[in-house]
């Protein structure tokens, strides 16, 4: 193995005696040195070894999980490999994310009458410490520590951050590999003296085991905690391997710590996919969107336009860093090296540039497998005669089961590079410049196709309104229209008003400042009376980034869209619509004033019980001035 095997030591006699430390660790920069030590000193590993990143130890790596049954190889695919992790360990576990600040303010707004915050899980710096000391003294016992220096877009961009992660999960190493730039290159820049956030993450299951594992596939479900520190730039996640929760560069750092870190340096971490789009004169723009989950992100990100002549570049699928540069430009970068995509519904169909990125170099976890070594799941097409299924728990699966094949949240874990459109500039040490934001949601009824902010104000009231159809939990029936401002609800780092604020604080900066253009997207409403869906969607899509594209060039600027209460909408005929047949536009960009009075009556009963005194006056005003337009 390439990496760096370090045995660690048992310390003897005085107040250490049975600690285990790290003997010495020369490699390791003094700020990384000192962080691992304190690792090593609180999770009593047996080993520590320093991820290089080379394609070598990574194989090795591999090779080590499918020794022991993690993962297996997928021969139909070059240097593919599916995990089957324990059932219980599947998804992010909001419940137990928490942030941990001295006052409760400083992570969410106190709702009114006690009620408990939609907009974040604060923790006790008190209660942090226990349950901190009920879950990782000694966890990562007979296991090794993996030490993995990560950055956070391109090294050496200026807009990038670095990260260290210590953790007993190989699959996370792997994974990390494959969604961070992780290994020596990071190392030598982390030895320049730059910050880097502390990442401690541990599957919770020491050495030898108290109990079975399922599937082989370390968890300790019932202790599982994910918690962050942003004062102290630190991430501290226990007890799952699964994604969100272990991947710690993605939702934790870069978005949770970075929101935090973006705040007090003047630039914004977002929950938002990046495109470039050109036209068919060449001209090309770059806009950053943010969706809440199943809205189709990745889709979008990734999109074959069905407009002759147009291209869609992709930058990234999920998270944003903007900053804007010494002209005024807003600059985007995509701080993740890869995707982490949902399998189920992605096909030839709705994102074949997706189903080319995955088809080498990718980890797929919960999805189902072929006969012929192949994955499968819900959306893509029967497989050939003769092939057969196993589901995500690897048990025989026939098609019409009462149980998926896949798991609904099973995921590829891909290199970005291999998008087949990925943008030229993906990798630009100074990011894309932003000509538009786009918000969108799920919204099957009221809410236009497309439609355009007044200001810069408006379209901060517009992110903060956003809401979306998801899928209610247990306790509930059927679907409901969550709130999920920004699509950021479970990735705030810091107090929701003060983030208002600080987007707010983007229009009175004092340097240049083109501030871009705020639109909110809707591809799901729905026929009120047969309940189909409206809008074709995804390549279809095109026809409204058309309209976008056109609303931010400079010399359409004085042309006037149409007015309504709630933006400025298309005019009558400036949406393509050749080549579509059947589709309403009517229907499609209807603002029914019923709908947007109670919308509005349920936006301010969200803002006061959920945002009460934080909510910035201007955020209030312009929900006061949509009240006057519709008439409330
Ligand atoms: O369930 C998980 O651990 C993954 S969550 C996720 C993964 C990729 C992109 N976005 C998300 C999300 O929850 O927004
Ligand atoms: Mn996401």
């Amino acid at each position: 193995m390439a990496g760096l095997l370090l045995r660690v030591v048992r310390k003897h006699g005085g107040a250490s005696a049975g600690a285990r430390s790290l003997a010495s660790v020369p490699s390791l920069p003094p700020a990384v040195a000192d962080f691992v030590k304190g690792a090593v000193d609180e999770c009593r590993p047996s080993n520590v070894h320093v991820v290089t990143g080379t394609p070598r130890e990574t194989a090795a790596i591999l090779a080590g999980l499918e020794r022991e049954g993690t993962v297996k190889r997928l021969p139909k695919y070059e240097n593919c490999w599916l995990a089957r992790t324990d059932p219980k360990d599947v998804a992010r576990v909001e419940s137990k994310t928490v942030i941990v600040t001295r006052n409760q303010r400083d992570t969410v707004p106190v709702p009114a009458g006690g009620a408990k915050s939609q907009l974040g899980s604060w923790m006790d710096e008190s209660d942090w410490q226990r349950a901190r000391r009920e879950r990782f003294p000694g966890c990562m016992a007979g296991r090794t520590m993996y030490v993995i220096p990560f950055s956070m877009g391109p090294v050496g961009s200026s807009l990038s951050k670095y990260g260290v992660q210590v953790t007993d999960s190989p699959y996370v190493v792997a994974s990390m590999g494959i969604m961070t730039r992780a290994g020596t290159p990071v190392l030598n820049k982390l030895a320049e003296g730059v910050d880097f956030v502390r990442c401690q993450h541990s599957v919770g299951r020491p050495l030898p085991l108290s109990g079975p594992l399922v599937n082989s596939w370390p968890c300790n479900p019932d202790k599982v905690l994910i918690s962050h520190l942003p004062d102290e730039r630190r991430i501290m996640s226990f007890g799952s391997g699964y994604g969100g929760n272990s991947l710690l560069g993605k939702k934790c750092f870069a978005l949770r710590i970075a929101s935090r870190i973006a705040k007090d340096e003047g630039w914004l971490a977002e929950h938002m996919l990046i495109l470039g789009v050109t036209n068919p004169q060449g001209v090309k723009r770059y806009v950053a969107a943010a969706f809440p989950s199943a809205c189709g992100k990745t889709n979008l990100a990734m999109m074959k336009p069905a407009l002759p002549g147009w291209k869609v570049e992709c930058v990234g699928d999920d998270i944003a860093w903007m900053k804007f540069d010494s002209q005024g430009k807003l600059r985007a970068i995509n701080p993740e090296n890869g995707f982490f995509g949902v399998a189920p519904g992605t096909s030839d169909r709705t994102n074949p540039y997706a189903i080319a990125t995955i088809a080498r170099n990718t980890v797929f976890t919960n999805v189902g497998e072929t006969s012929e070594g192949g994955v499968w799941w819900e959306g893509l097409d029967p497989p050939a005669a003769g092939v057969t299924l196993t589901d995500w728990h690897g048990k025989a699966w026939k098609q019409g089961s009462s149980t998926p094949c896949a798991h609904p949240n099973s995921r590829f874990c891909a290199p970005a590079g291999q998008c087949p459109i990925i943008d030229p500039q993906w990798e630009s040490e100074e990011g894309v410049p932003i000509d538009a934001i786009i918000f969108g949601g799920r919204r099957p009824e009221g809410v236009p196709l497309v439609y355009e902010s007044f200001s810069w104000k408006h379209g901060v009231f517009v992110g903060a309104a956003m809401r979306s159809e998801a899928t209610a939990a247990a306790e509930h029936k059927g679907k409901v229209i969550m709130h999920d401002p920004f699509a950021m609800r479970p990735f705030f780092g810091y107090n929701f008003g003060d983030y208002l604020a600080h987007w707010l604080s983007m229009e009175n900066r004092k340097a240049p400042t083109q501030l871009p253009k705020i639109f909110h997207v809707n591809w799901f409403r729905k026929d009120p009376d047969s309940g189909a869906f409206l809008w074709p969607g995804f390549g279809e899509n095109a026809r409204v980034l058309e309209w976008i594209f056109k609303r931010c060039s400079r010399e359409r600027e004085d042309e006037a869209g149409k007015k309504s209460t709630i933006g400025w909408l298309p005019q009558d005929g400036a949406i393509d619509t050749q080549g579509l047949s059947g589709v309403d536009m009517g229907a499609l960009f209807d603002v029914p004033t019923p709908f947007w009075q109670k919308e509005t009556r349920e936006l301010r009963a969200y803002f006061t019980q959920q945002v009460g005194a934080d909510l910035p006056d201007e955020v209030g005003a312009e929900l006061k001035a949509l009240e006057d337009r519709v008439h409330v």
